[in-house]
């Protein structure tokens, strides 16, 4: 049995997040998950909240909340969706976990053993009143560029200049608005990544089956003048820094949210008898490990990271396969969670159920190239994909198989060269398929799954049972059995993408394994078998969305 661990890039804490977050990392590694339990593999999948860092805080202070209360409230919501999205976590963590502490504090000292680490003074905005520095998004002032009241220390969103706090006209706190800023020296922890150079770059060469943008955006920062970055923050919510003189100090977010990864395994191995995180971590040259991200996750992904776990000196497992993901734009311009442009998770929940968010979203993910999600086309795909194509097929020939054959599958007949062609370009279809899951080309995939959808119609259309019976009521049993079976098989192929739906069909033949094992041995076997099982009646198993319904959602959704 292969391991594969799988984790998805962590979601920031505060606020729900759009379908853009969803397709660029969490719901492609829910699919491949969900494949390699199908094909029998032993997976483990972990995402976890990143919960550290000045957008908690601001996030805190915005609902009047201690920042804990607010983590603590916004884990469970953002847990809540995920599930009725079907993301099949093994563990859903959080990085403010006491694990995470350990291990991040763990990690710093044995790289400052390894002398990667070094002390220097940095220069931050200091805000008397608010006795304490003040990050660049904390420091509120006029835009030097635009003239707008209300840009950042880190950019302006009116014209979208990236700034640094003293070009700010009329600076302020954005805690207490305090006017008496002063520039003061602070001292930081820099993680020496340019010695590692060399290291992570031989590690890249080493690795297969990266998308080409991945390895070259790697490519791109692992030069000669890769900067040693800053892991610790001025700032009162995050892991301590354990180092004289650093009181009042946190590590940088993006130094412990990915050993964010490695805290949440523990998680998951505390929370049952029988688990052991190492058999994941540690020495783990038998784990496959994929981590799906988006692409401004890349550098974090490919040179902070690694270079944490190879300068630590120990053997942790690091990546094997990095799937990064372009955007998904909304509408032909930009999702936006500041801006609150686009559709939400919470809201896509209240239209329609998962599954059709969860086709379309793989069927078009942003793999090579930015995507454009608009609502037109959306409705048009799925009412077609699903409606007409998956759908249809379900309920025509089970409908078919209750008029005909009393719901159950018919015995008798002989399968013909039909049957055998059909079953001959499944097999060579259905392996196709799986070379694409597992190549992580999930477009490619959703195509397949669709284009086996269009041969079982094709095979239904021309064989039609419904005229048979009349004339030849052993051939019609034939096809019907054979139509049965193929819907079944579509359906298990289908899981890892629309598991709603196929657990509905499944549940339809009576299947309740929470994972259909992949399709296996000869298909010829496969259709013509289960005869005398019993198949419930199925409602429609896709709604179309409706030209009014399409109407309410560009009204709600609209660009
Ligand atoms: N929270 C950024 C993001 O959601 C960040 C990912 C952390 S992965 C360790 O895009
Ligand atoms: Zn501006």
């Amino acid at each position: 049995m292969t391991k594969i661990l799988i984790t998805s890039a962590l979601p920031y804490v505060n606020g729900v997040k759009h379908l853009g977050n969803l397709i660029g990392s969490l719901l492609p590694a829910d699919v491949h998950a969900r494949f390699r339990r199908q094909v029998g593999d032993d997976v483990l999948f972990i995402c976890a909240t990143d919960e550290h860092g000045t957008p908690a805080e601001l996030g805190a202070l915005a609902a009047g909340q201690d920042v804990r209360t607010f983590c603590d409230a916004q884990h469970d919501i953002q847990a809540g969706i995920y599930r009725r999205f079907n993301l099949s976590f093994d563990h859903f963590g959080r990085t403010s976990s006491l694990h995470n502490h350990a291990l991040t504090q763990h990690f710093c000292r044995r790289l400052d053993a390894a002398g990667l680490i070094e002390a220097r003074n940095v220069q931050q905005v200091y805000s008397p009143a608010d006795r304490r520095f003040l990050p660049d998004r904390y420091v509120l002032g006029t835009c030097p560029h635009c003239g707008d009241g209300g840009a950042r220390g880190d950019q302006c969103d009116h014209c979208g200049a990236l700034l640094d706090p003293p070009e700010l006209i009329d600076p302020r706190s954005a805690l207490s608005g305090d006017r008496t800023l002063e520039i003061r020296d602070s001292r930081h922890l820099f993680l020496r990544q340019s010695q590692l150079t060399a290291k992570l770059n031989a590690w890249i060469d080493g690795r297969t089956g990266w998308p080409p943008f991945v390895v070259s955006t790697a490519k791109s920062w692992l030069t000669a003048d890769l900067r040693d970055r800053c892991i610790t923050r001025d700032l009162a919510w995050g892991i301590p820094v354990p180092r004289d003189g650093f009181d009042g100090k946190v590590f940088y977010v993006w130094f412990d949210a990915p050993i964010g990864y490695i805290a949440a395994t523990q998680e998951w191995a505390d929370a049952a008898p029988g688990r052991d995180w190492r058999t994941w971590w540690w020495r783990a040259d038998d784990v496959s490990y994929i981590q799906f991200l988006g692409k401004d996750n890349i550098p974090f992904h490919t040179v902070s990271f690694p270079a944490t776990l190879l300068g630590s000196g120990e053997p942790w497992k690091a990546a094997d396969v990095i799937k990064g993901f372009h955007w998904l734009n909304y509408e032909g311009g930009k999702f936006s969670t500041s801006r609150n442009r686009g559709i939400f998770t919470d809201a896509a929940l209240e239209e329609l159920p998962a599954d059709l968010w969860r086709w379309w979203l793989i069927a078009n993910a942003p793999e090579s190239a930015d995507t454009d999600f608009g609502i037109t086309r959306f409705v048009a795909d799925v009412n077609k994909d699903l409606a007409d194509i998956f759908g249809n097929l379900v309920n025509r020939i089970i409908s078919f198989a209750h008029r005909a054959f009393d719901g159950s599958i018919p015995a008798g007949g002989t399968p013909g060269d039909a049957e055998r062609r059909l079953a001959d370009e499944l097999e060579l279809r259905i392996a196709a398929l799986r070379r694409q899951h597992e190549a992580l080309e999930f477009r490619a995939a959703a195509a397949a799954t669709r284009a086996i959808w269009d041969i079982a119609n094709a095979y239904l259309q021309h064989a039609a049972p419904w005229t048979a019976i009349k004339t030849d009521p052993a051939r019609a049993a034939v096809v019907t059995r054979t139509g049965l079976n193929l819907v079944h098989v579509c359906a298990t192929l289908a899981w890892s993408i629309v598991p709603g739906l196929s657990d509905r069909v499944r549940g339809a033949f009576g299947c309740s394994d929470a994972v259909p094992r992949w399709p296996a041995g000869p298909l010829a076997a496969l259709l013509d078998g289960e005869a005398g099982r019993a198949i419930e009646k199925l409602g429609p198993l896709v709604e179309k969305i409706t030209p009014e319904r399409a109407g309410h959602l560009a009204a709600r959704f609209g660009a």
